[in-house]
């Protein structure tokens, strides 16, 4: 039998005194983009929950095999699967990854030693999940993040509910409806990055980290942020393109009604912008399903805690599973590749009120919910 790749590396880094160590994830499926499946997941979480009670881990590091992708999404492709085989049930596995994922995420969020996540290349959909939470999230200028679940009819989940409703202005709202991509300076002007640094010094941030000279220190939040600080900046300036653009997203995006946001976005002349016209595109080619839900979970997620953002989104997800829109969107793009969806609606007005209640009707009682325990 040959040796199988781990598809997550856990490692302990002894620092320089020999006293505490550094726990490292590394994601390790760089041809899948580092995309989060359920084993990925399950390896993170447990590894995590050791760590937490150890009192000689004084910080995680989670970072990703390869140049080109941090985390590109989760498994969809098992997801597919999982739809197929179930016809309009909640396939049990869909359950499973997103209990087991949004539990994980919650850790994170929730942490209560550092963790630095090396968000360099692709961080998309489960990436953001894994970044979004951590205390000290870095970028660098090959960073591209988003939330583009519009173009397979999901929905911005690991999160999206909580962080999306608190950018800046509509930014949130606008992304989501949009997959519009951040680079680093956009991640650190919406508030989604902490440390924007040259992709080049994560050997270098590894150093520092293991030779710093932990023991007197009570204060390791700021010690990491520190060490990160003195890392190399990007050498060339990186143009963001959401804050100069934050006036027309918040017109674009003042109605309190879907229908009216979206026809502003899709009939404003973006023309004379790549980026603004990009997010148009994917907007106009997006599922008019998953346009109700981005609007609806912004406006519920925003009075709403972490945890009840989680319930929820892990109620969306497992109607996302029974459907039907979710399962076509990946046929579409990953499975077919024909690039050419069958949308259940035409367009976002046509989508009837009842269908999308369903999306946050819970298909649990409380005591019997996947995340009671969060
Ligand atoms: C929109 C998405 C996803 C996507 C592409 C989109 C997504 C996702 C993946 C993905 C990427 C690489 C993989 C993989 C999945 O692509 O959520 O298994 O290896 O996970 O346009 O929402």
């Amino acid at each position: 039998m040959s040796q199988m790749e781990p598809v997550v590396i856990v490692d302990e880094l002894k620092t320089a005194c020999q006293a505490y160590a550094i726990g490292r994830l590394t994601l390790n499926k760089e041809k899948a983009l580092n995309a989060l499946d359920l084993e990925m997941a399950k390896i993170m979480l447990d590894a995590l929950q050791a760590w937490q009670s150890r009192s000689d881990i004084v910080a995680v590091v989670v970072d990703a095999a390869g140049e080109k992708a941090f985390c590109a999404g989760g498994d969809i492709v098992s997801m597919y699967n999982a739809m197929v085989e179930s016809h309009g049930e909640i396939p049990a596995f869909l359950e499973d990854f997103f209990k087991t994922e949004y539990t994980l995420d919650y850790t994170i969020h929730n942490y209560d030693k550092p963790i630095v996540v090396w968000g360099s290349g692709i961080v998309m959909g489960g990436g953001m999940g894994l970044l979004c939470g951590a205390s000290h999230r870095v970028v660098t200028e090959t960073s591209r993040l988003a939330m583009p679940e519009i173009t397979i009819g999901l929905y911005p989940d690991v999160g999206g509910s909580y962080f999306l409703p608190r950018l800046p202005g509509k930014s949130g709202l606008f992304l989501g409806l949009t997959g519009g991509q951040m680079n680093a300076s956009d991640a650190c002007y919406v508030g989604l990055a902490d440390h924007c640094v040259a992709s080049n010094q994560k050997q270098a941030m590894l150093h520092a980290l293991i030779s710093h000279s932990w023991a007197d220190c009570k204060a390791l939040s700021d010690d990491v942020s520190m060490l990160l600080n003195n890392l190399e900046k990007p050498e060339s300036v990186i143009a963001g393109n959401v804050e100069p653009n934050m006036s027309l997203i918040d017109d674009l995006c003042r109605f309190n009604n879907v229908e009216d946001v979206v026809s502003a976005v899709l009939g404003a002349d973006m023309q004379g912008d790549k980026w603004l016209s990009r997010a148009q595109a994917t907007l106009a080619k997006g599922s008019p399903i998953t346009m109700h839900l981005v609007f609806e979970q912004c406006k519920r997620g925003a009075s709403m805690s972490l945890a009840e953002c989680f319930k929820m989104e892990a109620d969306m997800s497992c109607r996302c599973g029974e459907s039907g829109e979710f399962q076509e969107g990946v046929r579409a793009l990953l499975i077919d590749k024909d690039m050419k969806p069958k949308w259940k609606y035409p367009s976002v007005s046509d989508v009837p009120k009842e269908v999308i209640e369903r999306f946050f009707t819970s298909p649990w009682t409380e005591d019997a919910h996947p995340l009671k325990a969060l």
